[in-house]
């Protein structure tokens, strides 16, 4: 019978066609062609009433087994496939968990104080105490009792920050004030020798204030540490001992180190002292401008005027002093060319040390 022919070769394309259906938008539109309102199969239902009625229960029987079969295999074939969209759209938003995560970074303490603690470290290793002090401060622990001249360029509106009280009635007129923002720690010595018994071992590491505009070798806010030996029968030897000591614990023992005569109205006589340039070795190159050396901190001999100010006799009692800036000393160590970066906050530049 033909329609039967038709039935079974309509039913075994459209299995195939559903076996073939690769996703469930395929597998919809083979139900829809075949048994959907318009479909192939439904066509045959709706001509029931004109096949001759002595093949109508053959071919009723032959359409609805079609039917049934293609019903049951799309059924199965959308079961299959829901799965297989299932399993891989889990696939697809896997998270890889076995990947290492970013671990938060450690801080770590910022240079500066790093070759503060350093250099303090030095001496407490020699017995010398560490001590602090105001940052503001008077004119007279600052420049006067360090026999600083009145008239001395230091003590300028140019060079040094004042503390103008401007809540009174009588406000004061600027450069007037004998409060400032101490320019070296010097005032915390002072205190020292006026309040402290003898002998005196002392540094003093702290933050100063200068009038300067920031550049390669300036800034109008950096750390200082000053150390004062106060003692009978001090002698510039135990002082040049005492900073070449220094200078190869801080620096290694390779660098050298030179003291060249200098001028300083608290000690007397005074020095400079040159370290040996880690760049070129002490050959000489852009780094130390061409002289092998690069200047590292100022020293000398107490001035006998300073310890008389603050009550000690000079006859009796002699000492040094010295004074460095340690973002000068940090550069100089790490061959950092300009004092700038160490307070800029690139993390790119403070992660190196
Ligand atoms: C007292 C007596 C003497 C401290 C000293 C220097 C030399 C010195 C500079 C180095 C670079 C300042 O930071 S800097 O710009 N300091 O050269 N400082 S002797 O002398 C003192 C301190 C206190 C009672």
């Amino acid at each position: 019978m033909a329609i039967v022919d038709e039935l079974a070769a309509l039913q075994a394309e459209t299995l195939a066609a559903i076996e073939a259906a690769a996703d469930t938008a395929a597998l919809d539109e083979v139900r829809v062609r075949t048994v959907g309102k318009s479909g192939t199969l439904t066509a045959y239902l709706r001509n029931m009433g004109s096949v001759p009625a002595d093949q109508k229960a053959v071919v009723g029987k032959a359409v609805n087994a079609a039917r049934n079969a293609v019903e049951e295999a799309l059924e199965a074939r959308k079961t299959a496939l829901a799965a297989a969209e299932l399993e891989a759209s889990i696939d697809a938003a896997a998270v890889d968990v076995t990947l290492p995560g970013r671990s938060q970074r450690l801080g770590t303490r910022h240079l500066i104080n790093r070759v503060t603690e350093e250099i303090c470290d030095v001496f407490l290793g020699l017995g010398y105490t560490v001590a602090d002090g105001p940052e503001v401060e008077t004119d007279y622990y600052n420049f006067t009792a360090l026999n600083a001249p009145a008239d001395h360029p230091s003590r300028s509106l140019q060079d040094t920050f004042y503390v103008v009280d401007r809540s009174g009635e009588a406000a004061s007129v600027r450069g007037e004030s004998d409060v400032l923002l101490r320019t070296q720690t010097s005032g915390v010595q002072v205190h020292a020798m006026e309040d402290q018994q003898l002998p005196i071992y002392i540094v003093a590491p702290g933050k100063v204030y200068r009038r300067d505009i920031a550049d390669p070798s300036h800034l109008p806010q950096f750390t200082q540490i000053e150390g004062l030996v106060v003692d009978k029968g001090i002698t510039f030897g135990d002082l040049k001992g005492t900073l070449d000591y220094l200078c190869k614990a801080v620096f290694g023992p390779d660098r050298r180190t030179r003291f060249r005569a200098h001028y300083f109205p608290f000690t007397e006589p005074s020095a400079e002292v040159d370290v040996s340039c880690a760049v070129c070795g002490g050959e000489g190159c852009r780094m130390c401008k061409g002289t092998g050396w690069l200047e590292l901190l100022g020293c000398g001999m107490v001035d006998p005027n300073v310890l008389q100010m603050s009550g000690i006799d000079p006859e009796e009692y002699s000492g040094f002093a010295f004074g460095m800036g340690v973002e000068r000393a940090a550069c100089l160590k790490y061959n950092v060319p300009d004092l700038r970066l160490l307070l800029q906050g690139d993390m790119r530049f403070l992660r190196q040390f």
